[in-house]
């Protein structure tokens, strides 16, 4: 085995992840936990400061609800979820984060985070949820309060390091198990409590952009399924696994279209020039009671887009020059107002691109698109799973200790497992939380855990023999290069080992074509879905024979291993839910409509760890009183 040390840290409350939830959770707990002297350690693959989905800045906070003003009430959020997600949310979490978030986004404004503010000194909205920010350094300004939060206390934030297995005592989480991507160290965390928030997954499904592309994506390349393997391999149910996210985006470099529909209200237009949201209203009725809510759900607003490009209608494009034009129309008679005017709205929409997603701009600036002259070409992204955005994908967890919801078995956001808890993209069935939410959930989850320490929090018992198997595990691509890559001429051809990029790409061959992705039209079927499975496990066997040349090629496999389980629980759910619920995300050919009778439901899987055996599940939906 690879000559590494073992590294072992002993803490009370371990935070998996340096994300928006993560930080949520590093602020919240380090605050207890200082008060009751126990010890917070906060590991992340990456540097906390440019790390997970908001890394490069983002244009907009999505959930604001404005309690205080008066604007909109936690109740109004549980509706707008519900009718996104065609009726399938756990409203008891999308209401406790709801009613927590402002309280999140006033911290973020202390924090010095700059929300566009009106003449009257009130936050400016995208839309009736969305704020306005200048939000390239927005990922730094709230690692630098989860920093300040965790030194505050004592405790420790490690990075580069990343995140494996847990480590479990019967059905209790003890830890977890890592690897530095820098250093030949192999780490041990023990801790009375976990908490997984290690974001959603890209690249289980094949990009759009391939070949000299490869790398961009909406979602960020860097989280890869690492939560969700995690509360799988722990043991626990998981829910709406079927439920990914499709979002549609400038095409290419996969800018924000928030920002041109809500704010400066354009339209989407096929090639010959119609507005598929106009044309193919009727459609909608086939949805309803969903199709007829407002704003139209997000899967359903893809889909009426869709339908034109299946019929020849594509490209389809954002009419940003006609939307740039009706606001400026104001100003038509005061040619220097006007001037003004047009100049403002022109470096808003490079500044929308700038804040998040830089590659947008720079392919703007290549292909000589004048937002103001031109319309600009959007379009369908490939499949991924975001539980925090309008996916729903996550682990499923305990409900608020004050609501009289069904699903309450422990401390709130933790999951079936004794002291492992989920957060953000790493939670299911409460989507449309965003950055904030996340942050707002992730300071529930740290809260309730410290809770849970202090009152059932034992020392945890490792079993260190369990972890000299995981470590011979996890080192193994290491050993396979070391021992094979002299046999042949071209390291890359071998028949003892494949490379993590090799293996990429079969899983997302098989899921590209089986699983509904964009080379199937988003469209699958039982049959596609049990062919995909029964190649699924030929993948798996192979997993184990993935090698790897260094720390960088050692992270790509496990970052594969753990796609490989976010993948598999995909396929089993959209196997299982015998019906098409979300259009626009994915479409089962052989049962084409929606089945509020059978499946108005969630769907829950759990994966035996000892036996690999999975049990799929249908779960009640609740419905919060009066709402
Ligand atoms: O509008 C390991 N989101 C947006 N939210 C907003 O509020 N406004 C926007 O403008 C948003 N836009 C947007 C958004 C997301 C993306 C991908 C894009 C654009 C392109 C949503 C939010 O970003 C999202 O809801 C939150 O970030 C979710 O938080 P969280 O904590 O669940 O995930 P994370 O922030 O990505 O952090 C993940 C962390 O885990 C680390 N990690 N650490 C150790 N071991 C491992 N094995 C690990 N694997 C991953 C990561 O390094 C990271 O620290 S809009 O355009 O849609
Ligand atoms: P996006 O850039 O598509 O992620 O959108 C940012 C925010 O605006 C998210 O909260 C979306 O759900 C919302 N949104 C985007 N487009 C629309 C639309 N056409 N109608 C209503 N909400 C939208």
């Amino acid at each position: 085995m690879a000559n590494w040390e073992t590294v072992v840290v002993n803490t009370d409350l371990l935070i998996c992840g340096g994300g928006f939830s993560a930080c949520g959770a590093a602020t919240e707990a380090a605050y207890w936990a200082k008060k009751k002297g126990l010890k917070v350690t906060l590991v992340d693959k990456a540097a906390l400061d440019r790390s997970g989905a908001v890394a490069m800045g983002l244009s907009a906070i999505n959930q604001y609800v404005g309690i205080k003003d008066g604007e909109n009430t936690a109740e109004d959020y549980i509706r707008y979820v519900r009718g996104d997600l065609m009726g399938i949310s756990r409203e008891d979490l999308v209401y406790n984060i709801a009613r927590h978030v402002d309280s999140t986004v006033h911290l973020f404004e202390k924090w010095g985070l700059k929300i566009w503010k009106d003449e009257a000194g009130k936050y400016v909205h995208e839309g009736r949820w969305q704020l306005m920010i200048n939000g390239e350094s927005y990922k730094v300004i709230i690692a630098e309060a989860a920093k300040n939060a965790i030194a505050a206390a004592g405790g420790e934030i490690i990075e580069r390091v990343f995140i494996v297995d847990p480590l479990m005592d019967g059905n209790k989480c003890v830890g977890a198990v890592g690897f530095s991507t820098r250093e030949n160290k192999f780490y041990v965390f023990k801790a009375k409590a976990v908490i997984a928030g290690m974001g959603g997954a890209v690249h289980v499904f094949r990009p759009r952009s391939v070949g000299e592309g490869f790398g961009r994506s909406w979602y960020p390349p860097f989280n890869s399924g690492s939560s969700a393997y995690f509360t799988i391999k722990a043991g626990a149910e998981m829910t709406c696994q079927e439920v990914r996210f499709i979002p549609v985006r400038f095409k290419d470099a996969y800018g924000p279209v928030g920002a041109w529909f809500l704010l400066f209200k354009s339209r989407a237009v096929s090639a010959t020039g119609g507005d598929y949201m106009v044309v193919r209203k009727a459609e909608l009725e086939n949805w309803k009671p969903y199709g007829l809510v407002k704003p139209i759900p997000a899967n359903l607003r893809n889909y009426l887009g869709m339908l034109d490009t299946e019929q020849g209608l594509g490209p389809l494009y954002m009419e940003t020059s006609e939307a740039i034009q009706n606001i400026a129309a104001q100003y038509k008679d005061d040619p220097k107002a006007f001037k003004k005017k047009m100049k403002e709205l022109e470096s808003e929409a490079w500044e929308d691109f700038l804040d998040m997603t830089i590659s947008q701009a720079i392919l703007w600036a290549a292909q000589n698109v004048k937002p103001e002259e031109k319309h600009s070409e959007i379009a369908a992204c490939e499949p991924y799973f975001i539980g925090s955005h309008s996916g729903a994908s996550g682990a499923w967890v305990s409900g608020p200790e004050d609501l009289p919801t069904p699903y309450k078995w422990g401390y709130t956001n933790m999951t079936t497992v004794n002291g492992l808890f989920a957060v953000g993209d790493g939670s299911g069935a409460s989507s449309h939380k965003f950055s904030s939410g996340s942050h707002a959930e992730g300071r529930i989850a740290g809260k309730s855990a410290i809770k849970y320490i202090v009152e059932k929090g034992a020392e945890p018992k490792v079993d260190m023999a369990e972890v000299e198997k995981l470590k011979a595990k996890i080192l193994l691509p290491l050993d396979l290069w070391d021992k094979h890559s002299k046999e042949t001429t071209d390291v890359e051809v071998n028949t003892n080992y494949l490379l993590p990029r090799q293996f990429l790409h079969r899983l997302q061959k098989i899921m590209d074509e089986y699983a509904g992705g964009v080379i199937s039209g988003f469209k699958t079927s039982k049959s596609l879905c049990e062919r995909g499975l029964e190649l699924m496990v030929l993948l798996k066997e192979d997993a184990a024979k993935m090698g790897a040349r260094n720390h960088h090629e050692l992270m790509r496999v496990w970052e594969n291993n753990q796609r490989v389980y976010q993948a598999e629980a995909h396929i089993r759910s959209i196997l299982f839910r015998e019906e098409t619920r979300w259009p626009g995300y994915y479409f089962r050919a052989d049962k084409p409509k929606m089945d509020d009778a059978n499946w108005k439901c969630f769907v829950n899987c759990q994966m035996d760890p000892k036996t690999g055996e999975w049990k799929m599940m249908k779960k009640d939906i609740w419905t919060m009183p009066g709402v």
